[in-house]
């Protein structure tokens, strides 16, 4: 259980929380949603629709993409990766930044997202000079056969317990799954489908996937949280 120090929460009730653009679907907000709530962070989710993104979060970060960490003082935190580092950096419970393996993950980001895009939504990529010649989707398998092996040999990605680069993964591989299920759950791939299926029945991904409404500014402020107030 996370406890701030009375100093520490002297300070902080003086300012104004975090607010967290994010989308609930996204699979980048989905891993900084998990990082703060694991940290214990209270902020004011505002719920994104990425089709009518609101000038506020434009304003905070121009490129716009969710999520954004914005701690209205000018500073806004504007990677995913970088969210979560933030939060864990500050209360570690489970000891997640053990996990932070740079490597696996980018080529999650890189690599693996790459293919999962493609084999999702192939008439957007058709413009590229390799469209059609490469199986998306058996390029996708050949990466997760690898961190099969991983868990095998470990229970989770980098440890027997989940930690940073199992959290960060975990929302891409649940598209890539979801996209076609019955096909992925037909593959050979005895430890990454039970590692799936372990991480989305967690209260962990339960906590941080209720419904939220889009948020405008001038309506409701949604505190998003373990604790849903400031300690
Ligand atoms: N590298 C960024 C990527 C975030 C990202 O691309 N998020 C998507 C939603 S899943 C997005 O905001 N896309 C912008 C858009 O669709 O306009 C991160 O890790 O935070």
């Amino acid at each position: 259980m996370w406890v701030r120090s009375s100093q520490t929460r002297m300070t902080e009730s003086t300012r104004p929380l975090p607010v967290l653009y994010s989308f609930r679907r996204c699979p980048y907000a989905m891993r900084a949603r998990m990082a703060l709530w694991i940290a214990g962070e209270t902020v004011e989710l505002r719920e994104v629709k990425l089709a009518d993104k609101p000038p506020e979060l434009i304003a905070a970060s121009p490129k716009a993409t969710v999520p954004v960490l914005d701690f209205r003082d000018g500073s806004v935190i504007e990677e995913s990766i970088a969210v979560m580092r933030w939060a864990l950096h500050r209360n570690d419970p489970e000891g997640w930044l053990e996990g932070d393996d740079t490597e696996l993950i980018a080529e999650a980001d890189g690599t693996f997202k790459h293919h999962l895009d493609r084999y999702k939504y192939p008439n957007r990529y058709e413009d590229e000079p390799d469209h059609g010649k490469v199986d998306h989707r058996a390029e996708g398998l050949a990466i997760l056969a690898r961190w099969d092996e991983r868990i095998a040999a470990q229970g989770q990605l980098c440890a027997e317990r989940r930690t940073l680069a199992d959290i960060a993964l975990f929302p891409f591989i649940r598209q890539f799954a979801n996209h076609d299920r019955a096909w992925f759950d037909a593959q050979d791939l005895p430890h990454l489908q039970p590692w799936l299926n372990g991480h989305l029945e967690s209260e962990l991904f339960a906590s941080i996937m209720p419904k939220f409404t889009p948020w405008k500014a001038g309506g409701e402020t949604v505190l998003f949280g373990p604790e849903k107030t400031v300690a």
